[in-house]
Order: C-alpha cells, then sequence, then structure tokens
C-alpha cells in the first residue's frame, strides 16, 4: 500500500469534508418544500382545444420558490396564466412564472392564476385524471395527478 504524502492527505480530506457539507448547507429544493394540495383540471366540452389545471401550492421552507414552467400529456402546450383585467374586462395572460413565496400559500384557481392547456390530446371528462410535471425555478420537478372536474365559471379566451 502506498502511503500519500501529508499535504496530499490534507486536501483530499479538506475536500471530502466540503462536499459532505453542501447538503447540510444548502436549503431544500423547490420539489421538496413545495406541497400541491387539491390539485384539478377544469372538464370541457367535446371539441374543447383548451383547458386549466389549479391547485394549491403549500411552500413549508423558508426560503421562496417560483413555477417557472408545467408539462402534461394532455396538452401540446402548456403555458403558466393569470387573468388581467383590460378595459373592464377579464382576459388571461402568459406569464414567465408564478412566485411561491417561503411560508405561504399560493393559490391557483378559476379567475386567477392557472395552468393552461392548449391544443387538448384528448378530451377531459369529469372522473379522468391527468398528470402534470411542475418544473420550479431550481430545477426540480414534481410529477402530479389532478382529477378532472366540472367547473361552472365563465373561462374567456384571450391569447
Ligand atoms: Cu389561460
Amino acid at each position: 500500500m502506498k502511503l500519500f504524502p501529508y499535504p496530499h492527505t490534507l486536501l483530499t480530506l479538506s475536500v471530502s469534508i466540503g462536499l459532505a457539507c453542501v447538503p447540510l448547507i444548502a436549503s431544500a429544493d423547490a420539489a421538496q418544500s413545495v406541497s400541491v394540495v387539491d390539485a384539478y383540471v377544469r372538464a370541457v366540452a367535446p371539441g374543447q382545444q383548451s383547458s386549466a389545471a389549479f391547485m394549491r401550492l403549500r411552500n413549508d421552507g423558508d426560503a421562496g420558490h417560483a413555477l417557472v414552467s408545467a408539462d402534461s400529456a394532455a396538452a401540446r402546450i402548456v403555458e403558466l396564466h393569470t387573468h388581467v383585467k383590460v378595459d373592464g374586462m377579464m382576459s388571461m395572460r402568459q406569464i414567465e412564472r408564478i412566485d411561491i413565496p417561503g411560508g405561504e400559500d399560493t393559490v391557483l384557481e378559476p379567475g386567477g392564476l392557472h395552468v393552461m392547456l392548449i391544443d387538448l390530446t384528448r378530451q377531459l371528462e369529469a372522473g379522468d385524471d391527468v398528470s402534470i410535471t411542475l418544473v420550479f425555478q431550481d430545477g426540480s420537478e414534481k410529477a402530479i395527478r389532478a382529477p378532472v372536474r366540472k367547473i361552472r365559471t365563465k373561462m374567456h379566451h384571450h391569447h
């Protein structure tokens, strides 16, 4: 067995300790800190091309996170949207991110923030399940399954 000279051993030891400390210093990633509660997708009438997913994003960590994109096999295009009032009319607008402040719940609901499912690959009927992958700003991902529900509120389509 070859004995390494002392300085080399010391260097190796320092590096090992440095790496071992990383998980303790770094805060939990978004997928760990953020839990998804009450997710659901709007049922659509036959022939309707788009739908939306709603949910409560609960951040149990101290650090703020953000949802930056989402993906689903149920739609060819998935965008993050919000509703804005333009000339007294509510309309939808695509946004880059949905902030999820630490220790708070961020709610995606009809008339507000939502995950827009555009160009549906199948009809979404009440009782179905839709798989959605949420992608956070730190690169972590969370896969969820959301039941399809009938929602009565009117939706405006202004893309
Ligand atoms: Cu929308």
